[in-house]
């Protein structure tokens, strides 16, 4: 921490571009000259084009996304961008989870307890599937990777999926070494087993998902039970019409049909008797599940996803039978195209077997004492950063995906980088860039978001060090670390408080920053001090923001509704206080309302990567190794920390890893320098030969640059010849606008001498 807070490179004033972009010329000035400049340019640029060309970018993990979001709405700007192609990290998961059962779930290693594992409300579960997710090397998401360690020694058996053999992964029961981006087949073929063989929990399905509903095929409308509307006694039927994603009838008294058959069982086809006289044929929703899967057989999945047929049926038997089991996911599920319906099949594995919401199962995660300071969607300060429907209306992307309404607010990464050249409708003026190394990072084809910077009037870059990406700014301002910033942190329980230590130079907190100038921009805002502002965050915890910060953290107690279990029995889900969970329906959706509503398939599928020995194999005769990207290291942070000596001495190179079978056929030894290639570009690696990766793959870490070489434009830090996302396309994005190809481009491998 001394080494980087403390570090050479580290930018301590606010600098001013004097040179031609890029040039790497600057002076210092003052934040009041740099706040002037900032209010004065982007408010020219909303005078001559409206607030909508302005860009706000943020990425992961750097308490940014909260307070960026105060400013883009105060500014008025509709396109607040998480800039990483199709949203893949986190986003989609979440919001399949949203969809399907109302709220996030996470496996259950008891940290909503005081007591952890000695508490007696916990069990520890029989099986964990941990799918793809390194967690030694990462512990994401606020999940700790010693809690795995801590339940497999009190008794939990581990399944890993995953393409590598982590280190999990070779202290696992069963290991699934599948190939990249089969996720989607391989849950399909995992539900196939466990409905054949009826591992299922019928009780469960029935009385908490959709299963039982009917669907009219033809029109793929959900006909529901009028116990879900509560009207008492007389059955009726509601239409759902998933072309609107809501209740064509709510009021059921107003229904134009009643059943002939009250309630239908899990399987079959009915006839519906409506009161115009005619019929209709319905199937149940379970029916169209089992249709689906069936599709899946163990032999037809081992064949796509390269698992032995022996071990899927082994794994999906192991998860079923032993009560309870939970499942642990990572990003890779983010990160490729089929993130929505592969995600979807992962949710139903525990959705079906009833491991939801109950000790040692996926537990729904609920912000601790409902305090969310997540404000894409605005809960505190809601009135103040509301945009008017006109300005909502241009947010890139929305018209075209539905979890941009209804879900994450923010604009589509890969249209807005289109319409930065198409300017169609309407042209992209400005950048604010805010914890986000585009062109080393999270940018996929990272020369289009080189010719996409050059095209701006102005740009603002808010970071600790210069990078390739700030190095094409008009200003740069320094940002505190954690260590120099007050904020708050509640992901996943408990509630966090973040607390200033240590000053540094002329630095600020991004919280300071974008709440000084959101002030500027929108006399609305209710609060007159950050302070202030905390407390209205922290209000619905009973503390203020310095009693919390006294006491550091604090977990809710059992009465409270973001402190488990079973809580669809208890009515502490929904907003209406009804049993059930916190979906459209009020049951799990199977068959997902939300989906239809978007126009995507509402049950889960299996589509090949857009690249693949499958689906391109005319591609794969020339490029014959599928890439796999961006597993991390235990030492940085995506694109952070190479500049930190006592980090680069554990790695001093950006490597490939590539098993030495395929190695050898290439002529390449261990530490040979290697081009990796395909038809979009090359980047230069060291090869690192290890048994761990399939023959097939290879696996290339991401986010390298060289902080000790030339940072001005052309040679940005070196960042052209390692950079490995000029060789992932944008705009391969799945039906939701979620997903990319990021872990299965298809490349060839060469000796660079
Ligand atoms: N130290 C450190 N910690 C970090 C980060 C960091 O850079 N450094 N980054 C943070 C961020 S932003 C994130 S999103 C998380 C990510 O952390 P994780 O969720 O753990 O995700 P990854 O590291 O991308 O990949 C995890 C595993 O997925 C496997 N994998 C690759 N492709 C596939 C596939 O197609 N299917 C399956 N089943 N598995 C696959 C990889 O081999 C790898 O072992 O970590 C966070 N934590
Ligand atoms: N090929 C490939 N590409 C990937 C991935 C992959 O697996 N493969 N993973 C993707 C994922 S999951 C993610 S989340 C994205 C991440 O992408 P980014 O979050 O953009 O990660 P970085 O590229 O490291 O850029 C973060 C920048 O924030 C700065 N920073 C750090 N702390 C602070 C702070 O407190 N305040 C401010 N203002 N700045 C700060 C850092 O110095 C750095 O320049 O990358 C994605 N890119
Ligand atoms: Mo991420």
């Amino acid at each position: 921490m001394t080494q980087f807070v403390y570090h050479e490179q580290r930018l301590r004033h606010p600098l001013l571009r004097v040179g031609e972009r890029g040039e790497n010329k600057w002076k210092e000035v003052s934040w009041k000259e740099a706040y002037d400049l900032i209010e004065t340019k982007l408010n020219d640029i909303k005078a001559r084009h409206g607030p909508e060309s302005v860009l706000f970018f943020y990425a992961d993990g750097k308490d940014v996304s909260e307070w960026i979001t105060i400013l883009t709405y105060s500014y008025g700007s509709p396109n607040l961008v998480y800039a990483l192609s199709g949203s893949s990290c986190y986003t989609p998961r979440t919001m399949v989870t949203w969809a399907v059962q109302g709220n996030v779930a996470v496996l259950d290693a008891s940290q909503w307890l005081p007591k952890r594992y000695d508490d007696p409300a916990y069990t520890v579960p029989r099986c964990i599937i941990v799918w793809a997710q390194d967690p030694q090397a990462t512990c994401a998401d606020g999940f700790y990777s010693h809690w795995i360690v801590d339940l497999k020694k009190r008794g939990s058996e581990l399944i890993v999926i995953d393409p590598r053999c982590t280190w999990l992964a070779s202290r696992a029961k069963i290991w699934l070494q599948l190939r990249p981006a089969t996720d989607g087949a391989l849950a399909l073929g995992m539900l196939n087993v466990i409905i054949t063989e009826k591992l299922y929990d019928t009780k469960f399905v029935k009385e908490w998902t959709n299963a039982p509903f009917l669907v009219k095929v033809d029109e793929n409308r959900l006909l529901l039970e009028s116990d879900l509307v509560r009207d008492g006694s007389e059955k009726k039927f509601v239409i759902w019409d998933t072309k609107t994603g809501s209740p064509a009838i709510w009021n059921p008294s107003e229904a134009k049909f009643s059943p002939k058959k009250a309630t239908p069982a899990l399987e079959g086809t009915y006839t519906v008797a409506l009161t115009d006289g005619t019929a209709t044929d319905c199937k149940t929703v379970w029916t169209l599940l089992c249709e689906r899967v069936a599709d899946f057989s163990p032999e037809k999945v081992a064949d796509i996803t390269w698992v032995p047929k022996d071990k899927i049926v082994d794994a999906a038997r192991f998860y079923a039978k032993n009560h309870p089991s939970a499942i642990h996911w990572g990003a890779s599920i983010d990160m490729i195209t089929t993130t929505t319906p592969s995600a979807h099949a992962i949710t139903l594995l525990w959705c079906i077997t009833g491991n939801v919401d109950k000790p040692g199962t996926n537990v729904i995660a609920l912000d601790p004492f409902d305090v969310n300071p997540y404000p894409l969607q605005p809960k505190v300060g809601a009135s103040a950063l509301a945009l008017p429907p006109d300005v909502l209306k241009k947010r890139i992307g929305a018209d075209r995906y539905g979890p941009l309404r209804d879900f994450r607010p923010r604009a589509h990464t890969d249209l807005t980088l289109e319409q930065i050249f198409t300017e169609k409708p309407y042209p992209i003026k400005g950048m604010w860039i805010q914890g986000a190394n585009i062109l080393a990072g999270n940018g996929m084809d990272p020369r289009r978001w080189y010719e996409a910077m050059k095209k701006m009037e102005f740009i603002v870059c808010v970071d600790l060090f210069m990078n390739p990406t700030s190095m094409l700014a008009d200003l740069v301002l320094p940002a505190a670390t954690f260590l120099e910033k007050d904020s708050l942190h509640t992901l996943w329980v408990p509630l966090n408080a973040i607390k200033k230590v240590i000053t540094v130079a002329d630095c600020k907190s991004d919280t300071e920053i974008d709440f000084e100038l959101a002030k500027r921009f929108n006399p609305k805002l209710p609060w007159k001090s950050l302070d202030e502002m905390f407390d209205d965050i922290v209000k619905p915890s009973g503390m203020t923001f310095s009693e919390l910060k006294k006491i550091g953290w604090k977990t809710p107690p059992k009465s409270h509704r973001s402190s488990p279990y079973e809580r669809h029995e208890k009515g502490m889900l929904r907003s209406d206080g009804q049993k059930g969970f916190n979906t459209l329906t009020g049951r799990i959706e199977i068959f997902s309302t939300r989906f239809s509503g978007w126009g995507i398939d509402p049950l889960p599928y299996y589509e090949e990567p857009p690249f693949s020995p499958i689906r391109t194999p005319e591609v794969y005769k020339d490029y014959p190794l599928i890439m796999m990207t961006g597993r991390r290291s235990s030492v940085y942070f995506l694109s952070e920390h190479r500049m930190i000596p006592w980090l680069r001495e554990v790695e001093p190179d950006p490597i490939v890893e590539i098993h030495p079978r395929t190695a050898g056929a290439l002529g390449v030894k261990d530490g040979d320098s290697v081009w990796i290639e395909n038809w979009l570009g090359r980047c230069k690696r060291k090869a690192k030969l290890t048994p761990i990766i399939h023959p097939k793959t290879i696996m290339v870490p991401h986010g390298w640059w060289f902080p000790e070489k030339e940072g001005s434009d052309p040679s940005l830090f070196g960042v052209w010849e390692v950079n490995v996302n000029q060789l992932i396309p944008m705009g391969y994005n799945g039906a939701a606008g979620y997903g990319s190809p990021i872990k299965s481009m298809l490349c060839k491998v060469y000796r660079a001498e």
